[in-house]
């Protein structure tokens, strides 16, 4: 860290007492999203009845001494914790409960994401940048961005990292054990994957342009195997994580949510990575639904990739994740 080193960041954490944060805030510390030049101060914000153990969780990141940690800091008010604010992430959301209907869910949480759009319309800083992780994520963002009007769409997204990032690990694995005379290819030489849709069973993992050491993926892997086996695996592989674990993925989130923010803030170089962004009516995407699309992180801004051709395989898969988010969007327009 040199002297000149600029201000430091203002980062807010939600649902900071979770398990997704107790991986996360460590990654930020580390300067693992803005750089080990850039320090941040940290607001750890969830709701009150989940205080004391935030309170902890400031305790320990305190006795990290982490390298790019400027100030710790909690709110359990929204205005507070979004004061300011240039990166949230906002990981807190309340999971369907016993009995509850979706709608039900979707009720809970867009109360939570309108008092936060209105909070963050107030009080945030011009450069902000949001990523939401709560589920039903790209559903609490399309509430978000309805609730800031006059925040600019382009700085709200979704998570849709994880299902980009498990695609690229199961492709590897396949390559791993049964990658023919093509041999082993490691997750990173993928090229041009993108996870179109909904963080939800619709999602639809695609490999139509991808390739690997310039060879088109379409020539080297068994084609069943990919539409059969690894488009419903990666859809579920939450639940799949559930039943293994015990727990909901969470190490694998906050890495995610690293990836995702740090290739917004400082560049993807070029490559294909996936985000869920609100819809300008890119691919017959209604605009305003918060949808996953391939992108490229330059110049500060997360770049949806405009004009690939869309076959006949890929327009079906793309539209079931229309039509999900547009109904879930329904409901949540009922909340205004
Ligand atoms: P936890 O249940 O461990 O933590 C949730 C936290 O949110 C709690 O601390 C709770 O107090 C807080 N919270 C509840 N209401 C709040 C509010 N109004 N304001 C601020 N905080 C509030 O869940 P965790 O495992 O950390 O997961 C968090 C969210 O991420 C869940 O909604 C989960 O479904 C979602 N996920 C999203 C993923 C994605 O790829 N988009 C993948 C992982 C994860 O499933």
């Amino acid at each position: 860290m040199n002297d000149n080193q600029t201000s430091p960041i203002k980062v807010t954490v939600t649902g900071a007492a979770g398990n997704i944060a107790y991986s996360l805030l460590w990654r930020i510390g580390s300067g693992e999203v803005f750089g080990r030049d850039q320090r941040v101060d940290l607001t750890l914000s969830d709701i009150p009845s989940s205080m004391s153990v935030v309170e902890g969780v400031a305790m320990e990141l305190n006795d990290s001494a982490l390298h790019c940690v400027a100030s710790v800091n909690l709110s359990d008010d929204p205005k507070t914790s979004f004061d300011g604010v240039q990166a949230a992430f906002l990981v807190g959301a309340k999971p369907r409960g016993k009995g509850e209907s979706r709608a039900d869910m979707l009720a809970a949480n867009g109360k939570i994401f309108i008092d936060q759009g209105r909070a963050i319309n107030e009080h945030a800083a011009d450069d902000l940048r949001v990523v939401v992780v709560g589920n039903p994520a790209n559903t609490n963002a399309y509430i978000l961005n309805k609730a800031a009007p006059d925040v600019s769409s382009e700085s709200i997204t979704a998570l849709m990292r994880l299902d980009h990032n498990r695609t690229l690990s199961m492709l590897a694995n396949k390559f791993r054990t049964d990658g023919g005379d093509f041999g082993d290819v490691h997750s990173e030489e993928f090229q041009h994957v993108a996870v179109w849709g909904n963080h939800g069973d619709t999602q639809f993992p695609d490999l139509s342009y991808a390739s690997a050491r310039g060879t088109k993926l379409s020539e080297v892997l068994d084609q069943d195997w990919y539409v059969n086996d690894m488009i419903p695996r990666v859809a579920h592989r939450g639940a799949e994580i559930i039943e293994v674990r015990g727990k909901s993925s969470a190490a694998s989130a906050a890495s995610a949510a690293v990836d995702h923010m740090r290739d917004w803030y400082a560049g993807s170089n070029g490559k294909w990575v996936t985000a869920a962004v609100v819809s300008k009516g890119e691919y017959g995407v209604d605009p305003g639904l918060v949808f996953g699309m391939p992108v490229v992180g330059e110049n500060g801004c997360l770049s949806v990739v405009e004009d690939l051709e869309i076959s006949d395989f890929q327009r079906p898969r793309i539209d079931a994740n229309i039509e999900a988010l547009r109904a879930e969007a329904q409901l949540a327009d009922e909340l205004f």
